[in-house]
């Protein structure tokens, strides 16, 4: 098989740099691993900064999610039995959006196949090739060996991925962090209450109260790294819940039936070397933001909207100017979100050991966030998000 643009994965980021091709005239294949069925089921983020929302309309993707999408105009933060309630209204207009990243992967491929555009599901590519000159990506498809022939290669397949591998030298470009506990994700049918989303840091550990729609909640508590998904009752979890959002009111989060729960670990990771001759890589396959942040999908669609250009610009006038600085212009955005993330991360988690001067001291960063002009402007802003370059 032959295309422009060979896309692996059917993430966001894979699915959007497809759409912002298709609609530069630009023909591309992607070969995705897993079922068309587990991508559209799959459970990840669900806030979108203000950018994210407008990329998603300015390619034609707006429709449900205007329809759907919840704003998001402040946040709240708990700590040592007290809230702050953090406008992020910076007033411009822009505000964050609750829209489920499934809906996002989901609209994107319905539209693909509407338009009737190869998306290739259980493709599993394997190795990739003279990506110097005309590259090549083998891959594994019902049951035969198959390769797709193509002027350049986006690799979007995520942090297990194989593209980043092949970019010459990565290994030495990669900054990591491991942090040392989990998130026990759950999906419950519950009714978020707008007043009680946020974050809350409790000695007992991290509680995430978040919404994916007005009639579905998305929560979640720090556990060990180790920890069993089912460990817990479904009491046992929302009265956790409720224990660490103390916020001194006696306020509960709405109970309901859990439907979904997945651990998951939590690290900082970024591969400085995006691209080398016709393979870049985006979104997680060449970065992981812990969630706490809320941008690894926000992310993703920076870089899908440089790499698209780039590639854009390549294949169209054969200048290679956006493509040579594809790495620099995405790590602009990268790092101070990388840095963000990172930040709340540490501020709201309980380490192993940890002392009461060190909690102490995430209380101190907690109020500075929560009670200080000055503080709220760093939060809001990190929140809403950097603008783009391209
Ligand atoms: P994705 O979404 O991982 O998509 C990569 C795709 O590549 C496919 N693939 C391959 N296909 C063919 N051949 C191969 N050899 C392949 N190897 C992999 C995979 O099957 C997959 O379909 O990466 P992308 O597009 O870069 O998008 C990034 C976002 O998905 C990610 O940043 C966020 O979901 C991260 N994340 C969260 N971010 C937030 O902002 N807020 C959250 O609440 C949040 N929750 C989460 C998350 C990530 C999670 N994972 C990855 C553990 C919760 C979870 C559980």
């Amino acid at each position: 098989m032959k295309t422009q643009v060979g896309i692996i994965g059917a993430g966001p980021a894979g699915l959007l740099v497809a759409r912002i091709l298709q609609l530069n005239g630009i023909d591309s294949v992607i070969l995705e691993r897993r079922t068309r069925a587990y991508v559209l089921e799959r459970v990840r983020a669900g806030v979108l900064e203000a950018g994210t929302v407008d990329t998603l309309r300015a390619y034609g993707m707006g429709e449900r999610l205007n329809r759907e999408g919840i704003p998001m105009r402040s946040m709240q933060l708990c700590w040592d039995r007290q809230k702050a309630d953090i406008s992020l209204d910076d007033g411009t207009g822009r505000h964050l959006t609750t829209y489920g990243q499934q809906k996002i992967v989901e609209d994107l491929i319905l539209q693909r196949e509407a338009d009737g555009l190869p998306i290739v599901f259980e493709a599993d590519v394997s190795s990739l090739d003279d990506i110097e000159n005309a590259p090549r990506i083998h891959y594994r498809h019902n049951g035969e060996d198959k390769v797709l022939e193509c002027q350049f290669i986006a690799g979007c397949d995520g942090y297990h991925g194989v593209s980043r591998r092949h970019i010459p030298g990565s290994d030495e470009h990669v900054f990591l962090t491991e942090y040392p506990f989990a998130w026990l994700g759950i999906l419950a049918e519950a009714a978020p209450l707008a007043a009680r989303r946020g974050f809350a840091h409790s000695t007992r550990g991290l509680a995430v109260a978040s919404a994916r729609s007005a009639s579905v909640g998305r929560l979640y508590l720090q556990v060990e790294t180790d920890a069993d998904p089912n460990a817990m009752s479904d009491q046992q979890i929302w009265d956790e819940l409720d224990i660490r959002m103390d916020d001194g009111t006696a306020a509960q989060l709405n109970r309901g039936p859990i439907i979904e729960r997945s651990v998951a670990r939590l690290r900082g990771y970024v591969c400085e070397k995006m691209r080398h001759g016709r393979l870049a890589i985006a979104g997680d396959a060449a970065h992981i933001v812990p969630p706490s942040g809320g941008k690894g999908l926000n992310l993703a669609v920076g870089d899908a909207r440089i790499m698209a250009e780039a590639i854009r610009r390549l294949l169209t006038t054969n200048d290679t100017t956006l493509l040579d600085s594809y790495s620099q212009m995405c790590l602009r955005r990268i790092w101070p979100t990388v840095h963000w993330a990172c930040s709340m991360c540490e501020a709201l988690h309980i380490f192993p050991g940890q002392t009461s001067f060190q909690t102490r001291m995430q209380y101190q960063t907690l109020n500075h966030w929560g009670n200080t002009e000055i503080g709220q402007q760093r939060l809001r802003k990190a929140q809403l998000g950097l603008p783009y370059e391209i």
